[in-house]
């Protein structure tokens, strides 16, 4: 029987892609996020394959009618997040830290609370929780970011333990730096610029299928291999704070 992956944050980057990647092996997708049209150019891409569903993952009362109208699910990508702002603790806005923990962390738990019996139910579920490498370390002005990544990777390790004799199976796929359409840009709110900068000089950032090859590669093991975590960089990122950037040397006369 076609297995049902749900993925949230579909609309766009690791979302979106790792949709691509679970149609291309087989899986019905469900794609969830909250605009509509994106989700429907990306359905009609994928065809039959799949379903999309409009939705803000901050709002409990409708991710539980979504998962009661579900008929399966064997796997849930717990996606939809990403950072809002820079600033330092000291005058960091609440309001931001505030989302930020809505989406990363209570957007996963809502979809987790009402997903999970189905996950049981299909005998070999798998959760994929999307942290990041702010999950488990920080930098200057990522305080709001890396709490609310650091509380994705708390609840995936609690998941494991919580659901050690029941036959489902948590993956964490920490990312680092990733180029995506809109990461840096919501960041930023729409500042171009300053998006662009997060990847000056870097050749090769990692881009959205190369963690969807991760969530892919995890998520198609055996159901009894489960990797618990993969934290994955580009080659260029030693840490959050050493990235090698290739510097354009002024012209000189
Ligand atoms: C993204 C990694 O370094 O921008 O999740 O916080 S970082």
């Amino acid at each position: 029987m076609t297995k049902t992956a749900v993925v949230t944050g579909a609309s766009s980057g690791i979302g979106a892609a790792t949709a691509r990647r679970l149609a291309a092996e087989g899986y019905r997708v469900v794609l969830v996020a909250r605009r509509k049209e994106r989700l429907e150019t990306l359905a009609a891409e994928l065809g039959e394959a799949a379903r999309p569903v409009a939705l803000d993952v901050t709002d409990a009362a409708a991710v539980q009618a979504f998962a009661d109208g579900l008929e399966s699910c064997d796997v849930l990508v717990n996606n939809a997040g990403g950072a809002v702002g820079l600033d330092y603790v000291a005058v960091a806005d609440p309001a931001d830290w505030r989302t930020m923990y809505e989406v990363n962390v209570l957007g996963s738990l809502y979809f987790t609370q009402a997903l999970l019996p189905k996950l049981v139910a299909s005998g070999a579920g798998t959760i994929v929780m999307m942290s990041s490498t702010a999950g488990h370390n920080t930098y200057e002005g990522g305080a709001g970011y890396a709490a609310a990544k650091h509380g994705s990777h708390v609840m995936a390790e609690t998941l494991r333990l919580e659901l050690f004799d029941k036959p489902v199976r948590v993956i964490e796929i920490a990312p680092g730096m990733v180029k995506t359409e809109e990461f840096a840009l919501n960041r930023f709110g729409g500042d171009a610029d300053r998006a662009a900068s997060v990847y000056a000089g870097v050749a090769e950032p990692l881009v959205a299928e190369d963690v969807a090859d991760c969530v892919a590669w995890a998520v198609t093991r055996p159901a009894h291999v489960n990797v618990d975590l993969m934290v994955v960089r580009p080659r260029a990122q030693a840490s959050n704070y050493k990235v090698h950037r290739v510097v354009e040397k002024p012209v000189t006369e």
